[in-house]
């Protein structure tokens, strides 16, 4: 939300419920959208074995409830196909889906091994979109995206956490940042560049699915080691191997092929790993010098 009331001024927001599917229904019917993105989840994989039932419900059936909205409102039925002028739809899939990865890099044909409930809830949305689009026609499509970062990231994820600690540890306020696995790999990109690629597949004339990643893949250890790195520190001296932050099953390597996107769409990311961790421990440290040492921590990065 926080993110979302930035920029309240030109955004004009409408209230709808994923596990509601009368409040989508009557979204879509007073906004009447070109355009549909679904950005919503329970996003943060651990909480998905605490809240396993609820992440099935908002991860996996809200996709359901969007898609019926859109569906409902367009009058579209299996014997009827959508008319000219269609609802676009978009649904974010995530590279979590890829999980215990058959092969890397992981392309929009790789098989999927989810390793969490919030990886088996985003599958159910995958092929659920793939379902509408093949049963009634809809343009409807997801993007696979790799792990997206900028400042805005909520403090518990790991990008964040780190940048957040770092800024914490360098201006006095902390001595400690505790992880958890720091030899998991992640292929890291830089939201803003995914957001393009979101639009650049509505804009297309053919629905279709498409992976969205960099192409390179980093340690969460690389990405320690930079952080502290570009405030003058060293990790050596800081960070705290925690159990606590261990997974009951992790996703050992993620690495995208984004050929089709970069053939298809001419989607190209344009901030590297280092640009994009240089950006965040910046924004972190200006944010806590300016705050007196306080960020908006809603989850809060201890909560798992
Ligand atoms: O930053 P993370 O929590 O992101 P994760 O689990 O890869 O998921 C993110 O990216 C997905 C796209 O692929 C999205 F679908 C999803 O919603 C989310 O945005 O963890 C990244 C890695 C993991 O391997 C984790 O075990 O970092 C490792 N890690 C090590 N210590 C930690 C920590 N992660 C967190 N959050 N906190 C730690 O202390």
């Amino acid at each position: 939300m926080r993110g979302i009331r930035q920029l309240v001024g030109d955004v004009r927001l409408v209230r709808g419920d994923l596990l509601d599917q009368g409040s989508l229904i009557s979204a879509v019917e007073r906004v009447q959208p070109d355009e549909v993105y679904n950005l919503a989840a329970m996003s943060y994989v651990p909480m998905s074995w605490q809240q396993a039932e609820l992440t099935g419900e908002v991860t996996g059936l809200g996709v359901l409830r969007v898609l019926e909205a859109i569906r409902v409102c367009s009058g579209i039925s299996a014997s009827r196909s959508p008319a000219h002028g269609q609802i676009r739809f978009y649904q974010a899939s995530s590279s979590e889906m890829f999980g215990k990865v058959r092969e890397s890099p992981q392309t929009e044909r790789t098989p999927f091994h989810p390793r969490s409930p919030y990886g088996v809830g985003k599958t159910y949305g995958h092929f659920l979109t793939q379902n509408y689009r093949e049963s009634y026609g809809m343009f409807a499509v997801s993007g696979i995206l790799f792990n997206h970062e900028s400042p805005r990231r909520g403090a518990e994820f790991v990008s964040r956490k780190v940048s957040l600690g770092v800024a914490k540890i360098k201006l006095g306020y902390e001595r400690q940042l505790r992880l958890g696995n720091m030899q998991a790999r992640r292929d890291w990109g830089f939201a803003g560049d995914y957001v393009r690629a979101m639009q650049l597949m509505l804009a297309r004339d053919d629905p279709a699915d498409f992976v969205i990643g960099t192409g390179v893949t980093h340690e969460v250890a690389e990405l320690v080691e930079l952080a502290f790195k570009i405030a003058g520190l060293d990790w050596r001296d800081h960070v705290v191997c925690d159990a606590a932050f261990i997974r009951p099953a992790e996703v050992d390597h993620l690495c995208a092929d984004p050929s089709k996107a970069k053939d298809q769409l001419g989607w190209e990311p344009t901030i590297g790993f280092e640009e994009l961790v240089t950006m965040m421990v910046e924004a972190d440290l200006e944010l806590l010098s300016a705050s007196g040492g306080q960020a908006d921590e809603s989850f809060g990065p201890e909560s798992w």
